[in-house]
């Protein structure tokens, strides 16, 4: 019984078609005709009432309708996640620009023609299924190609490196950064006792926390941030040469972060405000893009620039190897069941395809035992493989039998190998078959259980990401350190938090220290306590402008969101070219006004409201136009939830364009304005929205 092999080339479409065909037939469970059945299929004739012994009786214990809908909705739930339990997700398609061929086998990068199907879901880290979106976390960023030769999934995050270098202290970052255990505080934060407690006994963790503590931490959208591998994996090419590679994601809309203020209110108004903008926008059509980047070295060659590729507190600079951009993945359509899709899905690093392979990456090694083992008390058993979402659209072959929730009806009496009862003939899989290799690394050396003195700097990462900061974005770091610290309430931490920091930078330090009630940042007493002599590897970089948010993108403004504030009397014709241009560069721009319906124009027309103001706040809009008009300038200005918002916007830097009237109302309120004829614009500094508010702002 031989596994019948794929048919070479079967279309990326077929493929593609059958997910679609596969969720149509899942999402399919209302009868066209109307009526309701028991799960056994035998028809409802009530879904209203209870079986009682009498009009007033007691409800009958026979009544197996109710028992069995009764029965599935108490066990609706299952455990969330343990980490990235908050989360929203897409389907779409990924496209390689050229074969890869020269450096992987993996058949979904040859073929530029082929489209292959990606589920993508983002997700908070610390925070529990509904908390809020916008919190200061790290966010993941985990990617299922469903490809011809099986999945492959790439399980990432928005930030290139992670807290820890050994798998070993996953548990104890995870427990610490989690609400403290005796009260379940604070939710989906890290600014907390436990958290810094252990992050400061914990150099290595030195480079990942200026990367929390920065506006990378707090993003603008899904769509709008970047995505990374962490750790380096290995590409290997027909010949069975290897590659060291680091994944990259770059979105096409560029990188842009919340104010941190902003991050904070949005986290009550609108705590979905990050899978309301994803949905939203791919409902609308504007479907989010990136493209997939490689940074590659020859293995054998990776030690040559005084960085260990298997470190995953460490980057690979790109100004010391670039970017290659390989590919590129838009994302076209919302699932249709959050719980059948974005919740069961089940990432695994460990899931590859031949021509990729892992590192030795001692953080990546302890994950390829994780996923599986999480999924067992998460989806019940070990066929959650069997979920419409995380089935491979390419067939499979094995003899794994039974367990819950079997889905298969395995025929026949053979379920060993190798057989000769199956056909007849012989059949066996003993490595003479084309299949996934492993990457054959040479290795002999003593079991032990040490690090390398490879990954001994913990601290000159995080002064090269320091100082490659524009001023905005150095203000904002030092703004979350102040606001995380002032919050550990155990003096000798928030000591211990700004003495490590002295050595990443002197001044950051000294600055986070003068508000904390603490003495001045002592760098022996970091070096002291914790054992350990602060070297740069010569050649360090002094500056990497890649890792900078500001500049690096070109400034894309579709899909933005315009507040376009207004009330009765306001004048339509001062505003119609605004509002025509915005759109046509594809900014959306919606009416808010004191109340929903229509609002009366100038002219004696009506415009109709998108949002009351009682709903909505400057923090859910990226700019704001306020149109001319004299009763409706004034109506504004009478109105406290009016003014706010317009301070509100100012605070946050955002872009506020007033025309005629509306200008005046600005002047009332005390804005100095710059004007263009009738417009008057406020606009953010450099380094402002793109970073959010600045210090004074
Ligand atoms: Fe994860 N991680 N992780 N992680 N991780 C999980 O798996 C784990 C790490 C990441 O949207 C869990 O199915 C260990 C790094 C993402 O479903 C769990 C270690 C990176 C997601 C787990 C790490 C990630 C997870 C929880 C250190 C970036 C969400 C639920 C050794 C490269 C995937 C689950 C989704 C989820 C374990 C470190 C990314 C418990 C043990 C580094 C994006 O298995």
């Amino acid at each position: 019984m031989s596994p019948p092999r794929r048919k070479a080339g079967a279309s990326a479409k077929t493929i593609a078609g059958a997910r679609d065909k596969q969720s149509q037939l899942d999402a399919f469970t209302l009868d066209p005709a109307g009526s309701l059945s028991t799960q056994q299929g035998a028809q409802i004739a009530d879904n209203h009432n209870t079986l009682k012994a009498g009009l007033r009786g007691p409800t009958l214990l026979e009544d197996f309708i109710l028992r069995e809908k009764i029965t599935h909705f108490d066990h609706e739930r299952i455990p969330e996640r343990v980490v990235h339990a908050r989360g929203a997700a897409a389907h779409g398609f990924f496209k390689v620009y050229k074969p890869m061929s020269q450096f992987t086998s993996a058949g979904f990068l040859q073929d530029p023609e082929a489209e292959i199907p990606v589920f993508v879901r983002f997700s908070t880290v610390v925070g529990s299924r509904g908390s809020a979106d916008t919190v200061r976390d790290v966010r993941g960023f985990a990617v299922k190609f469903y490809t011809q030769e099986g999945n492959y999934d790439l399980v990432g995050n928005n930030m290139p490196v992670f807290f820890i270098q050994d798998a070993m202290k996953f548990p104890d970052l995870v427990h610490a950064i989690k609400p403290e255990p005796q009260q379940e505080m604070p939710q989906a934060s890290s600014a907390h006792d436990t958290f810094w407690d252990f992050v400061s006994l914990m150099p290595e963790t030195s480079h990942m926390l200026m990367w929390l503590m920065s506006d990378r931490a707090i993003p603008r959208s899904y769509r709008m941030m970047e995505g990374f591998g962490v750790h380096s994996f290995r590409l290997v090419n027909a010949h069975g040469q290897s590659f060291f590679v680091k994944f990259h994601w770059k979105p096409k809309l560029g990188v842009y972060a919340l104010a941190w203020d902003e991050a904070q209110k949005l986290a009550g108004k609108d705590p979905d405000f990050h899978r309301r903008d994803l949905w939203e926008a791919i409902d609308a059509g504007h479907f989010p893009e990136w493209e997939l980047g490689v940074q590659m070295v020859e293995a054998g060659k990776d030690g040559d620039m005084g960085i260990d590729w298997l470190d995953a507190t460490k980057l690979i600079p790109e100004e010391l190897v670039p970017v290659q951009l390989i590919g590129r993945m838009v994302l076209n359509r919302n699932p249709d069941n959050f719980f059948a899709e974005t919740e069961q899905v089940a990432f695994h690093p460990g899931h590859l395809v031949p021509g990729i392979d892992f590192s030795n990456d001692p953080l990546l090694q302890g994950r390829l035992h994780s996923y599986t083992d999480t999924q067992l008390s998460r989806l019940g058993g070990s066929n959650f493989n069997a979920l419409p979402i995380n089935r491979p659209l390419c067939p499979t072959h094995n003899f794994q039998r039974d367990g819950l929730h079997q889905q298969t009806i395995a025929r026949g009496r053979v379920a060993y190998e190798p057989n000769t009862l199956a056909t007849g003939a012989e059949f066996r899989v003993d490595g003479s078959r084309q299949g996934f290799q492993s990457f054959a690394q040479a290795l002999e050396s003593p079991k032990l259980r040490r690090r390398s003195p490879s990954f001994d700097d913990h601290f000159s990462q995080a002064s090269l990401f320091w100082s490659s900061q524009t001023i905005a974005e150095k203000e904002h770091i030092v703004a979350a350190f102040r606001l995380e610290l002032s919050r550990v309430e155990t003096v000798e931490i928030r000591q211990r938090v700004v003495d490590n920091l002295a050595h990443v930078d002197m001044k950051l330090a000294t600055r986070v220290a003068a508000q904390m009630g603490i003495d001045a940042p002592d760098p022996a007493a970091a070096a002291g306590r914790l054992g350990f002599r602060p070297h740069k590897p010569p050649g360090s970089l002094q500056e990497a402008p890649s890792l900078s948010m500001v500049g690096r993108y070109k400034p894309d403004l579709s899909t933005r969101k315009v507040a376009v504030l207004a009330a009765d009397g306001m004048d339509m014709l001062s505003v119609r070219r605004v509002l025509q241009e915005l759109s046509e560069a594809g900014l959306q721009c919606l009416v808010i006004a004191p109340h929903l319906g229509h609002i009366g124009t100038a002219s004696g027309r009506s415009l109709a409201v998108n949002f009351s103001l009682v709903s909505m706040s400057s923090v859910m809009f990226d700019a704001l136009l306020i149109p001319g008009g004299e009763a409706s300038a004034q109506a504004l200005g009478q109105l406290g939830a009016a003014v706010h918002f317009v301070l509100e916007a100012y605070k946050h830097c955002k872009t506020i364009c007033a025309i005629n009237e509306g200008a005046g109302l600005l002047s009332t309120l005390g804005f100095s304005l710059s004007t263009q004829k009738d417009v008057a614009l406020t606009v953010p500094t450099p380094g402002g929205h793109a970073g959010g508010q600045s210090e004074s702002g």
